[in-house]
């Protein structure tokens, strides 16, 4: 059965409890377009507030320590992010990536540890610009899928994939439509062959980078994009919900 699409909010490192008057309007907003699935990440201070209050988005979180618990000061467990409401979690941003040096191996620990709290993984790949112009990008993206995927009972329900080329976010650029196809028909390929025709054929892909209403439909109307994440156009209801709905 096809999913729907799926529209993810990436807060990043902005957002205070001002912002919960955006993630209600969200999930209002929401509620009226069940077409399309929605979900935010907002910083970890904000979970729990906006899990109480979202009657229809789920709430994710935007990392997470591969430990239960322990002595690692500043760092959160996936079962603290599910106790306080977290359905899914980013692993595997290019901004962890970069600035803090995050391996493929430790993001594939993270991703197994969101797997026992329970929780959805959305798995982010993408590379820079210097692999694209050498004619690398492809090789690059499954290599690190590949080595930062765990295993999975029900991938199709438990993973969802962000392809982020890394030049494109938040700097306005954006990938064209057949860059975005044949990195995405390429991506399909290895969750067919990791996971099985079945599991792999219906994970979604989104993408990721620089997506806002304008450039939504466009985006969203090309193979294999399944949804997207978005950061900045993310941050308030209205640029958010209007790419919620140009996706169904
Ligand atoms: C890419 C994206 C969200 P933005 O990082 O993950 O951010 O839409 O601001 O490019």
């Amino acid at each position: 059965m096809a999913q729907r699409p799926y529209i993810v909010g990436n807060w990043k490192m902005n957002g205070n409890r001002a912002m919960l008057s955006e993630a209600r309007a969200i999930d209002r907003a929401a509620q009226r377009h069940m077409k399309t699935e929605v979900a935010i990440a907002p910083p970890y201070t904000l979970i729990h507030a906006v899990h109480r209050e979202a009657e229809q988005i789920a709430v994710g979180a935007q990392d997470c320590h591969p430990g239960e618990e322990g002595a690692h000061t500043g760092d959160i467990s996936a079962t603290m992010l599910a106790d306080a409401g977290a359905k899914f979690v980013i692993l595997g941003h290019s901004e962890r990536r970069t600035a803090h040096a995050e391996s493929n191996e430790l993001v594939r620990e993270k991703a197994e540890s969101v797997l026992a709290a329970g929780m959805r993984v959305i798995m982010c790949c993408g590379e820079d610009e210097k692999t694209r112009d050498a004619g690398k990008a492809e090789k690059f993206v499954l290599g690190q899928l590949r080595a930062s995927l765990p295993e999975f009972q029900n991938a199709a329900e438990q993973l969802t994939v962000a392809y982020e080329p890394i030049w494109a976010i938040g700097t306005g650029k954006t990938a064209t439509v057949e860059d975005i196809e044949a990195m995405h028909k390429a991506i399909r390929g290895l969750l067919v062959e990791l996971f099985g025709e079945e599991q792999g054929g219906e994970v979604r892909i989104l993408y990721g980078g620089s997506v806002k209403p304008e450039n939504a439909r466009e985006i969203l109307g090309a193979a294999e994009v399944g949804g997207a994440l978005v950061g900045g156009a993310s941050l308030t209801a209205d640029s958010f919900m209007g790419i919620a709905l140009a996706a169904g």
